[in-house]
């Protein structure tokens, strides 16, 4: 089993492993421990990570980046068209209405979903860490934003699969930070102490995410989280941008918004310009040659100016930092510890913007690149049955509340209940009871899409099946187990009808308990909720505050790990006085992307990699032939003078020479076997004339040998 973390950045990836020594940080092939999340297409090959970075502005239109945002979400979503504005690629709506990119690739004008592009990334991810660990890796934990949504968190899920990558946790990047930090240190306060909480901060290069986490000895608690889904280091580019774009129309008279390459140049400039602004305050340069139209262009910057520009942007630094404490209902002084993490954190003003509010020193002791991966492989780790670490729980929390609304028997009548509130932890599982006749559906939506980066509310709808009246014409009993997985996913679990049984007549024994027969087999907590069929048709439910439910909580259980009551009831439907019959629920999810899309996509997936490997042994064998060649005349030059007539010389020059100029013309793009066809017939030549040499060398030597034998 792999124990991998995946810090999935909109523009920087990590990779952080378990190995015997713990947790690392890997490095690629180009010994570099950020990959860019960047996928070029080409002709013949892809090209992923770094190699794909530095075709960014030669290979414009078919190298994808900056696609982080674009998950789960319509082609006609606000959030996309906004993007697409700023990407030089082009983004086309797929058949199922969701965003994808169109971009050529083996000499064909070829769309990708979303899922597809990140299952790329992923694949390269995978395959650097299996160089690392030596071995095939597939299970994995990778990080998303915190805000993310349902079909956000689906679709990366999706991406995963397609890279072949079994995730075991979708980790909030937040908690995962706060994992990195709170797992090695030794002096958390004990359990029956009030916590330490400490605030993390991780400003990347698309998003700014804040949560406060309460940390006591092997446990940590994320108690509300906050963020600005679109401040990040991209912004602060875009500000120098704009200024350098105004500057150079009158300066140089020239429009670098209609020259997407140029636009591209100034963008990474700027991005250069920007960290140099980090430790230095003074004037600096920016100068780009051949910028555009055979100009050079120049100009200056320094940081008072760029933060005089980045007013706005900086004022953004706050709100969050505010609404964390509010929600958590915690003052300035409960705090422990600020720690940030992120590349624009680096930013000084940023940092100013922070210590300003918590008027506290900030804490910059993690890996401002790599705690987002570590704490992944962390997790990893403790999910993983093959690895020892020690113990340590971590309770996230629910980003946005969730509302479940079904129809009621009445005319136009629905009930709604709010199931789980902003920050409630999770994973959790809740059981809802109905009185139904008939199969129904529950309709699940965000509750206040005012507070949610996404435009659609609805999340998905749940149909419980079989549902029928009791014997006696009175409603059933229905149990439905709704629950936010370990990955932040809401779903409607499960649900069971309670059955009463036909016991001569005694019905009057069904007893109360019929209330906790749900066997709650999860490890999730479970809270217990009752939805009552009032008068008059109104629906309306709440929360059931039963002792059972506290039992649950504390971890009082019988021997046989039930509550005692679950257990009563247990051995009523052993005595055959009630049944639990699960009932089949047929789930409906928004952006939901469907099997067979999937599979064609875990299927081409496999094909272009193959592809890709196809090419790379192609092209080695091309190479091969090259090297041998130029390796051949060295020889011939020097060292096989001696074993060759020159009458041979000059026809194995010649014949170096023919299949020189050979790679370069009709040579230039042959298959695989005509490279490998090449190359033995050099060798035949060069082979006798080798062993010759060969035996030349070796002869001194072995009388030499025998020499000192006698
Ligand atoms: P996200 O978290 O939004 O998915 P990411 O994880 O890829 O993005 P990071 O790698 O954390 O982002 O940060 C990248 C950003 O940090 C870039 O905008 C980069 O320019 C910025 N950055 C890195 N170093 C510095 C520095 N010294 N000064 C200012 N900005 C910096
Ligand atoms: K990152
Ligand atoms: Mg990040």
């Amino acid at each position: 089993m792999s124990v991998v973390g995946i810090d999935l950045g909109f523009l920087n990836c990590y990779i952080a492993v378990a190995r015997s020594g713990g947790i690392e940080t890997i490095a690629n092939e180009y010994s570099d421990r950020c990959t860019p999340a960047c996928i070029s297409l080409g002709s013949r090959t892809r090209a992923i990570g770094n190699a794909a970075k530095s075709q960014i502005v030669t290979n414009v239109r078919n190298t994808i980046h900056g696609f982080k945002k674009l998950h789960g979400r319509s082609f006609d979503d606000p959030i996309v068209q906004t993007e697409r504005i700023r990407l030089p690629y082009e983004l086309q709506k797929m058949p199922n209405g969701s965003a994808g990119v169109k971009v050529r690739y083996l000499e064909e004008e070829r769309p990708f979903a979303i899922e597809q592009v990140t299952g790329m990334l992923l694949a390269k991810l995978k395959e650097t860490s299996e160089n690392a660990l030596k071995k095939p890796v597939a299970d994995c934990v990778i990080s998303i934003p915190s805000f993310f949504t349902d079909a956000e968190r689906r679709s990366v899920m999706a991406a995963a699969q397609v890279a072949g990558l079994n995730c075991l946790r979708l980790m909030n990047e937040t908690t995962a930070v706060a994992l990195a930090y709170g797992i090695y240190k030794q002096d958390l306060p004990p359990l029956d102490e009030k916590p330490r909480n400490v605030i993390f901060i991780d400003m990347g290069h698309s998003a700014y995410q804040v949560s406060v986490c309460a940390f006591n000895k092997g446990k940590l608690k994320v108690l509300a989280t906050t963020f600005d889904p679109y401040l990040g280091g991209r912004n602060f580019d875009e500000v120098l941008v704009d200024y350098f774009c105004e500057e150079f129309k009158t300066k140089y008279k020239i429009n670098v918004k209609e020259n997407s390459r140029a636009l591209l140049r100034l963008y990474q400039e700027c991005e250069k310009l920007k960290k140099l602004m980090s430790a230095n305050a003074s004037d600096l340069p920016l100068n780009i040659e051949c910028f555009m139209n055979d100009l050079d262009v120049s100009s200056k910057m320094n940081r008072a100016q760029f933060e005089q520009l980045c007013a706005s942007l900086l004022a953004r630094v706050e709100p969050p930092l505010k609404a964390v404490m509010e929600q958590a209902n915690l003052q300035r002084e409960d705090i422990s510890s600020i720690e940030i993490v992120g590349g624009a954190t680096r930013i000084p003003a940023v940092k100013e913007q922070i210590t300003k509010f918590f008027l506290k020193d900030i804490s910059t002791t993690l890996n401002a690149d790599e705690a987002v991966a570590r704490g992944c492989a962390l997790q990893c780790a403790i999910l993983s049955p093959a690895f020892k670490v020690r113990e340590f729980s971590i309770t996230d929390i629910v980003p946005y509340s969730i509302t479940l609304r079904w129809k009621t028997s009445f005319e136009d009548g629905t009930g709604e209940c709010e199931v789980f509130c902003k920050n409630h932890p999770a994973p959790f599982s809740k059981v809802i009871t109905f009185h139904k006749k008939e199969p129904f559906e529950l309709e699940a939506f965000y509750t206040n899409l005012r507070e949610v980066p996404y435009p659609d509310p609805r999340i998905g709808n749940f149909t419980i099946q079989n549902v029928f009246p009791q014997s006696d014409g009175d409603s059933s009993k229905v149990k439905v187990k709704v629950r936010i997985n370990i990955h932040g996913i809401f779903s409607v679990a499960s649900a069971s009808v309670i059955e009463k049984q036909n016991t001569e007549g005694d019905h009057s024994d069904i007893p109360m308990e019929t209330e906790t027969s749900f066997k709650n087999e999860s490890k999730d907590d479970v809270d217990k909720m009752q939805v009552d069929q009032e008068e008059g048709g109104h629906q309306k439910c709440h929360a059931e505050h039963t002792p059972e439910e506290e039992i649950d909580h504390t971890g009082t259980k019988t021997k046989s790990g039930l509550s005692e009551k679950q257990e009563r009831l247990n051995q009523n439907i052993k005595k055959g006085k009630v049944k639990s019959i699960d009932l089949p629920i047929q789930s409906s999810l928004c952006r939901q992307l469907g099997q067979d899309l999937l599979n064609s996509y875990i299927e081409n997936e496999g094909k272009m990699i193959m592809q890709d490997k196809l090419e790379k042994e192609r092209n080695d064998a091309k190479n091969a032939v090259e090297e041998y060649v130029y390796d051949f005349r060295d020889k011939l030059g020097t060292i096989y003078e001696k074993f060759i007539t020159q009458e041979d010389l000059n026809k194995l020059s010649a014949i170096l020479e023919d299949t020189e100029n050979w790679l370069y013309e009709e040579g230039e793009d042959q298959p695989k076997q005509v490279y490998m066809d090449k190359l033995q017939e050099l060798k035949k030549y060069g082979q006798p004339i080798q062993v010759r040499y060969m035996e030349h060398e070796e002869r001194p030597k072995a009388l030499n040998d025998l020499g000192k034998k006698i």
